[in-house]
């Protein structure tokens, strides 16, 4: 038994230690993360959790980070079934009392101009959220391994190849 409990000790240490979140006011931010590129991309996905805990809504209105722009995306579906990202300027609402999740096939922040080498597995990308209500949040990004126990190799490729059709200006 007091084996099976340090395993199970060392291993929730372990998931506290990958996930993080940051909590302002109403909202908590859950696990900020982008995945590493390649070394020559020029744009990459981020993604997290949003959480409001209040009784009236806010919204995501911007991200600051040390790249040279930063987009507030969804991908849609058009009548062809092809999957393309749309910018929403107005920002991202986060309904009272409801949980928005940034994923794949939905809601994503988008870096583009990524630093020299592009993101490399285990960088830290310190950014800001911004919010209408909430203020700015300070986050960090974490830069996580493509693969490991994510399986999304394949919207990964498909989100690039839509990169490039939606935002060759
Ligand atoms: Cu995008």
């Amino acid at each position: 038994m007091r084996l099976l409990s340090a395993a199970l000790a060392a291993s929730l240490l372990a998931s506290a230690m990958l996930a993080h979140d940051y909590t302002s006011g109403n909202i908590t931010i859950g696990h900020p993360f982008s995945y590493e590129t390649i070394s020559t991309a020029r744009t990459a996905g981020g993604f997290l959790s949003i959480t409001n805990a209040g009784d009236t809504p806010d919204r995501l209105i911007a991200v600051e980070a040390p790249v040279e722009r930063v987009e507030l995306h969804r991908t849609e579906q058009d009548a062809n079934g092809v999957n393309r990202m749309v910018e929403q300027e107005g920002g991202v609402v986060i309904p009272a009392g409801e949980t928005v999740t940034f994923e794949h096939g939905s809601w994503h922040v988008m870096f583009f101009g990524l630093p020299e080498g592009g993101f490399g597995d285990g960088d830290r990308i310190e950014a800001v959220l911004v919010f209408e209500q909430a203020g700015e949040i300070p986050v960090i990004f974490n830069v996580e391994a493509r693969g490991g126990g994510h399986d999304r190799h394949g919207d990964h490729d498909e989100h690039e190849a839509g990169m490039d059709r939606d935002h060759d200006h």
